[in-house]
């Protein structure tokens, strides 16, 4: 939370390094980048060139020595040193001036006469400028930066304030104190002992590799940069599921090494716990908590973790879910698992997060009773009041599993005693895998703020986690390809930091901090990419699951592309329960599971009536025909219809407002970003035919738009003249168009055709068009594909492969592509020709081809 007090830091940077400033400087840049391929800098910690605004002493001095006050102090000097632009002259007597970090104490006893705060929240900082900030002519004393923390962190968080403010400017640097909302602020990672990471999108581990700790851990150290510069201080290596390996002695000793190479950046080191280990690798006959020789297995395993981690911050367990060991095997609750952790734990400050993610994944789909929405709440709730004072209640920010859209957990409202933390999803599991933009700082902010109304008063979620233990965890995804893979995805773990720290902060503020430091500082520039980091939920809402219908896909499978029967028939409970009258999960007390009576009253209320329920939850909790009416009048199936094309249309205006940015942004960045957003556009296109001609035929209700079921300018593979290529179903029949799609024997089959051909007879008026051509690029090979007219290639695109990584091995939504064509000139009665050339399991299969008229002809 920021404090802000009213001494503006008026300021004109131009600098003058000392030459052995400049050269220590120098050489901290260099061994950063030579240390490690993956540097902070390649995500927000650029610290570019900022214009003349800013006066910060260039030359740092540490008051204390510690681990964490030496980096902070190092990581200052880089970074103005950067933003200085090196080569700049600081003019005058300024030269004396001097930027001091420091704890509380140590400041005061260096500089009693300032007006030093008595107190600081723990891990708060503390910003003044000590003299004149008209010009710089006064004595050597009377000139400084004071960057003062309540303890270590506090100094480094500080620092990272003072480089953010310069960075994302440019409003004058106000000093100010600040301190975290809440003290749990963790990112857990998925990570496998075998490098590879559950639903983790940006390429291998960090930390394992082969079943052991890597060797090279200098992009642990920058990862822990990346954290600090945030306000992150907590990381949880290891995946929740399949745990056990990690407490074996040696692989200990690989994570003390993670632990050593986070510490100097306030980072500490947790793991995931599989509550049978002490029968698992400990050989004992049994796992039940509450056995005395179990729990004196834990106390001596804790004692050799912290043998060798001293400041080891905790456990994190998943139990009785999703076919992880749990305390029911012994008819014990969550917390007589958590209370033994947190025993063994407690004499070393430890913590347990106890995840509140506990389901039946055998769900009777025929029970209108059944629903896995109660599961925490049913489990949780009655625990009220039994779990130790280190025990936080870890619970997902919605009742299901990291939907585009679920109500607030209602077990947020209904665990006062105990601190909770809210878990929310970094890594972009059901919103888009980091292939789509979707900036996610909306939502949590939405589940920040929401009122739970505990005991009828104002309680919004924020107000829960700032409790005792309570704080915030983000499963992080963050992998050795860039981070996150997508560039644009860095905003994500970057803005899950900043509303950590300081929840009341608007996403739109976020973004704004996030594209300054790492797009450009251009006004333009800037208001153009917080539009787009904006509008990409709502948008990646509309095309994938609107009105509370969760994200539409095969949640058994990929979790990716459209699937819409996935979720229904079976036992996971993510059902829909969508029928040719109507579609929603009946969760009203009066003739549903009763799920909306687990709110306090004054929130239940509005979720028991449809009438009362927000439109954009009305399916989450109740069941309606498909002409029930939303608020402004419009039928649900009609929203249906819309939302998609409305999606739809937003992802395609997101990449004209990336283009709006070429020649003002760096072209490496602009160049990696563009085809990631061609392709989110094409992508929704498959998502919203999908959606809409699903419905279209299971409500038999016709678009009053008429676009449902008819697609001007598509002509079909099915249609086109074959050669070589056969005709097959795709499934689910939606994911392709009219559910049909053509392939090419693969390759590998001795009698396979080296390429197959699809034919059509253009029969339109002559014209420049676009030629969008939608295929399924399959993993296990690289297919190749070629388009001419009359005979003729017509460009430079018309060839391609198809080398996407993209999931599922057949013909499906995941993996359908779109190829655009663009500026064709075509007559009536050329003839298109697309030919395919599969490779090894790739079938070279195709959807059909769009002939639209050329959009550069519409600017
Ligand atoms: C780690 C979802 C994911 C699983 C994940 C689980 C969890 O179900 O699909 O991969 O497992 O959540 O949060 O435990």
């Amino acid at each position: 939370m920021l404090k802000k007090v009213a001494f503006p830091f008026v300021s004109e940077c131009t600098a003058r390094l000392t030459i052995g400033l400049a050269a220590a400087c120098a050489v901290l840049t260099l061994t950063a980048s030579l240390a490690s391929a993956q540097t902070a800098d390649q995500a927000w910690l650029k610290y570019r060139g900022v214009s003349g605004r800013w006066r910060v002493p260039l030359q740092v001095e540490a008051l204390g020595k510690s681990p964490i006050e030496t980096s902070a102090a190092a990581e200052l000097r880089h970074g103005i040193t950067q933003f200085s632009n090196a080569s700049l002259l600081w003019r005058g007597s300024a030269l004396y001036a001097k930027t001091v970090v420091g704890t509380l104490d140590e400041v005061r006893r260096a500089f009693p006469n300032l007006p030093i705060p008595r107190t600081l929240p723990p891990e708060g900082y503390w910003l003044y400028w000590s003299g004149t900030t008209g010009d710089m002519n006064g004595s050597e004393s009377s000139h400084r930066l004071i960057v003062a923390g309540a303890d270590d962190r506090g100094i480094l968080y500080g620092v990272f304030a003072v480089l953010r403010e310069i960075a994302a400017g440019p409003t004058p640097f106000e000093m100010h104190t600040s301190a975290p909302a809440m003290p749990i602020r963790w990112v857990d990672h998925w990570d496998n002992a075998d490098g590879s990471i559950e639903r983790g999108y940006a390429g291998r581990s960090l930390f394992f590799e082969g079943g052991k700790v890597r060797d090279d851990l200098a992009p642990v150290a920058e990862y822990g940069r990346l954290l600090a510069s945030v306000g992150i201080n907590g990381c949880n290596v290891n995946n929740v599921n399949g745990s056990s390996p990690f407490l074996a002695s040696d692989m200990l000793h690989g994570i003390a090494r993670v632990a050593d190479a986070m510490r100097p950046w306030g980072v500490r080191i947790a793991i995931s716990v599989d509550i049978a280990s002490p029968q698992k690798i400990g050989g004992l006959p049994t796992y039940d908590p509450l056995d005395p020789a179990v729990q004196a297995w834990w106390n001596t395993k804790v004692d050799e973790i912290y043998a060798l981690i001293p400041d080891f911050a905790g456990f994190t367990v998943k139990a009785d879910s999703e076919g992880q060991p749990g305390p029911a095997s012994y008819g014990r609750t969550p917390a007589d698992a958590a209370n033994t952790l947190a025993a063994a734990l407690a004499p070393h400050h430890g913590v347990v997060l106890y995840r509140a993610f506990v389901y039946n994944h055998h769900l009777d789909w025929t029970d209108p009773k059944a629903d896995r929405a109660r599961a925490a709440y049913d489990i949780f709730h009655p625990l009220g009041g039994k779990f130790a004072p280190n025990v936080i209640v870890q619970t997902k920010e919605g009742p299901i599993d990291f939907q585009v859209r679920e109500p607030v957990s209602p077990l947020f409202g209904g665990l006062t005693q105990t601190s909770q933390a809210l878990e929310v999803q970094i890594t972009q599991e059901y919103l888009g895998q980091q292939r789509h933009l979707v900036y996610l700082a909306p939502l949590w902010k939405e589940v920040l703020d929401f009122d739970l109304r505990v005991d009828g008063t104002r309680s919004p979620v924020q107000q829960v986690l700032s409790r005792k233990n309570g704080g915030m965890v983000g499963v992080s995804g963050v992998g050795r390809d860039a981070w996150l893979s997508s560039p644009l995805a860095l905003a994500n773990l970057y803005a899950f930091g900043r509303l950590a720290w300081d929840p009341t902060l608007a996403p739109e503020k976020i973004a704004e901090e996030w594209t300054r430091q790492t797009v450009s500082t251009d006004t333009a520039v800037v208001q153009k990419v917080e539009k787009m980091l904006m509008q990409s939920w709502p948008a990646y809402e509309d095309y994938t699951g609107p009105l509370g219908l969760q994200t539409l896909t095969d949640i058994t499978g990929s979790h990716y592309g459209p699937g819409i029967e996935g979720s229904e028939n079976n036992g996971w409970g993510q059902w829909h329960r969508a029928d040719h009258l109507g579609v929603g999960m009946d969760r009203s007390v009066a003739t549903g599971t009763g799920y909306a009576g687990q709110y306090q009253p004054d929130v239940a209320t509005i979720y028991e009536n449809a009438a009362t329920t927000p439109d954009n939850l009305l399916l989450f909790f109740h069941h309606v025909p498909y002409t029930y009416r939303l608020h402004d009048g419009k039928t649900v199936i009609q929203y249906l219809y819309d939302s998609h094309y409305a999606g739809a249309a937003q992802a395609a205006q997101i990449v004209r407002d990336w283009q709006s940015l070429q020649g003002r942004i760096d072209p490496a960045l602009y160049n990696n970003v563009l085809p990631r957003l061609e392709y989110q556009a094409g992508h929704a296109i498959v998502w919203r035919d999908a959606i809409v001609q699903y419905f279209l035929k299971l409500s038999g209700i016709p678009d009053d738009q008429g676009r449902a079921g008819t697609f001007p300018g598509r002509l079909e593979a099915e249609d086109a003249r074959l050669t070589s290529y056969r005709i097959i179903d795709v499934k689910p029949w939606e994911d392709a168009s009219r559910g049909k799609a053509v392939s090419c024997p693969a390759a590998a089959e001795e009698s396979a055709p080296r390429s197959c051909f699809a034919e059509w007879t253009y029969s339109g008026s002559a014209g420049r068009y676009d030629i969008a051509v939608q295929y399924f690029d399959l993993q296990g090979g690289i297919a190749k594909f070629a388009m001419t007219v009359n005979g003729q290639p017509v460009g430079p695109d018309t060839s391609w492969l198809a080398d996407a990584q993209l999931p599922t091995a057949r013909p499906h939504g995941d993996n359908s592509t779109r190829h655009i064509i663009p500026n064709v000139v075509l007559k009536s009665g050329d003839t298109i020709r697309i030919m395919g050339t599969p490779d090894t399991n790739d079938p070279a299969a195709l959807d059909y081809i769009e002939i639209t008229p050329a959009a550069s002809d519409s600017h």
